[in-house]
């Protein structure tokens, strides 16, 4: 089995520090956040952005800011998101992808192929969008992280490959436990593994409760683990966690029980095919 890449997502586009004040917010507590996860063991870092007031933003200078923060201290890959909220449009999702500055820090980001429902609401990710993403990531040279939140998407991703818009080795993010998406039984994330071709990676980013039993089983399967409190707010039920540090502590811990080591940036890189696209510091 290659060693274990860890993904942390510190944030995302709908926890909020009412629900856990320990999720951050704005560049600075942001980076705290992420430099943690990476010492604690994380080699991927999924971001979103947010004011400091906390409303989602896609605003490429504030990426900018956490990713230099960030690269400034450690040197994890970092993974833009392309999702943002439910709310932004496909032009403020897309446009980080056109600053030079952030981009020369990026090496992934995300790409959610398919609509879905989400909650009380709809992630649109139609057609045409995923096909200008597709072509942005790769004019930038980034690689995607085929997110999924419904085996359907699986077979979108090949569809995109027999068009040639997206290319193999893809990785794959199984974001299971979203209501509206698969709703992350251990059958449900085995029937993701199943649906894909051989030379492709992936990675569990179980929501809620559904953390840590799939995180488990993907230790055991040879595959990654995404943790954060974008996806899970708790430690355990009634608790909840402390930081994103201490969500990834918990899958280092496990890893080392069940016999997995825990791969550096450095190794992640090497699991995915990434070329270093930046000098660390
Ligand atoms: N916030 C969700 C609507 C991504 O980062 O690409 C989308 C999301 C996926 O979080
Ligand atoms: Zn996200």
């Amino acid at each position: 089995m290659d060693k274990l890449i860890i993904t942390c997502a510190p944030l995302g586009a709908e926890v909020t520090k009412q629900d856990n004040p320990a999720v951050p917010y704005g560049p600075a507590e942001v980076a705290a956040s992420a430099i943690a996860a990476v010492h604690a063991g994380a080699s991927i870092i999924h971001l979103h952005a947010r004011d400091n007031d906390g409303t989602p933003s896609q605003d490429a200078a504030r990426f900018l800011d956490q990713c230099r923060r960030i690269k400034a201290a450690c040197d994890p890959i970092l993974q833009i998101s392309t999702g943002g909220a439910v709310t932004a449009t496909t032009e403020e999702r897309l446009a980080p992808l056109d600053d030079p500055e952030l981009v020369k820090l990026l090496e992934m980001a995300s790409f959610t192929c398919g609509t879905v429902n989400f909650g009380d609401d709809v992630f649109m990710n139609s057609p045409s969008f995923l096909s200008a993403l597709a072509a942005k990531l790769t004019a930038r040279g980034l690689k995607p992280e085929i997110e999924v939140f419904e085996p359907g998407m699986i077979a979108n991703a090949m569809r995109l490959i027999k068009k040639r818009e997206l290319q193999h080795p893809l990785h794959f993010d199984f974001v299971l436990g979203v209501p509206g998406g698969s709703p992350g039984g251990i059958k449900d994330l085995l029937h993701c593994v199943d649906s894909l071709p051989s030379m492709c990676t992936w990675s569990v980013a179980g929501v809620g409760s559904r953390q840590l039993p799939l995180a488990t089983v993907a230790i055991l399967m040879g595959g990654h683990v995404r943790v954060g409190l974008e996806d899970n707010i708790f430690y355990r039920k009634g608790e909840l966690a402390e930081s994103n540090a201490q969500l990834v502590e918990r899958i280092v811990r496990l890893a080392k029980e069940l016999g997995r080591e825990v791969a550096t940036p450095d190794e992640a890189r090497a699991i995915l095919g990434i070329e270093r696209r930046v000098e660390a510091t």
